[in-house]
């Protein structure tokens, strides 16, 4: 198991910096945001770091039409595909093996259309760039988000009916437990039920603080990890709390929450999944 942390949690830090904390953390991994880096001298600053950039995190949000893939309109929806496959140039240049996305753009939490409408356009978005991203050895990797961030797929099953419909075999799913604890019944069966098709999971706690900040079970999500014989990365998505309208003796930057939740993740990830 090889453990990671996403770059976009850290805000606007330099990409450099928050490469160079993520490896002085100990983490094997980073997710980086798929904006227009120098991707050559991130790879080359990772390598010296002995820290992988093996997956990248789509650059996409509501109300960015252009980044929405369930676009309705035939002309916007293919404006979407085009930024997506330059995407997935970025993630070719990364050197990553995939890219995490969610084919609803995050935020748009309402349908412009049926909702069957924005299912379908987005099986026909994911069928276009599937190819181009095979051709660059690139998995797709959808993300099912609660409904406050997608308003086609919110859970696993879901997830995994999208993947079956796209029928490309560089689509793929994964879990975040951060969604699952708002959309899914159980914190274990959809682990169970993805099995092989599991291919990506990210971890935050219940008020996406870093893990054991709130109130998931993690001893048992790990089993029901364990049980699927996952053996790909887990990474860490964590966020700093809300700024505190009240006066607190406590003042605290975003960013140190942030390292502090990236640091104590790792530490718990490290004893559930390797002692
Ligand atoms: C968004 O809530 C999320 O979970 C990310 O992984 C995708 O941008
Ligand atoms: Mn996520």
């Amino acid at each position: 198991m090889k453990f990671s942390v996403c770059s976009w949690i850290f805000g606007d830090q330099p990409i450099e910096q928050t490469i160079r904390d993520a490896a002085s953390m100990g983490y094997d991994e980073i997710e980086v945001h798929a904006k227009d880096y120098n991707w050559e001298g991130l790879i080359q600053l990772a390598d010296t770091l002995g820290i992988r950039i093996r997956g990248l995190c789509a650059d996409a949000g509501w109300p960015r039409k252009e980044t929405d893939l369930s676009q309705i309109d035939p002309s916007m929806r293919k404006t979407a595909v085009n930024y997506f496959k330059e995407q997935i140039s970025r993630a070719y240049r990364a050197g990553a093996e995939y890219m995490v996305l969610s084919p609803c753009a995050p935020g748009k939490s309402e349908p412009e259309g049926s909702g069957r409408e924005e299912w379908e356009a987005a099986v026909l978005s994911l069928q276009e760039i599937a190819p181009y991203a095979e051709e660059r050895n690139v998995a797709l990797v959808i993300e099912p988000l609660n409904r406050y961030e997608s308003c086609i797929i919110n859970t696993g099953w879901q997830a995994l009916v999208l993947v079956e419909e796209t029928g490309h075999p560089f689509v793929t799913t994964m879990l975040d437990t951060f969604h699952m604890n708002i959309e899914e019944s159980s914190m274990e069966a959809p682990f169970h039920h993805l099995g092989p098709a599991l291919s990506h999971i990210h971890v935050a706690d219940t008020n996406r603080q870093g893990l054991g900040y709130g109130r998931l079970p993690w001893d048992a999500i790990a089993e029901a990890v364990k049980a699927t014989g996952y053996e790909g990365t887990i990474t860490v998505e964590c966020l700093a709390p809300e700024l505190n309208i009240f006066p607190s003796a406590e003042k605290k930057a975003s960013i140190d929450y942030v390292n502090e939740y990236a640091e104590k993740s790792l530490e718990k990830l490290q004893y559930l999944f390797r002692s």
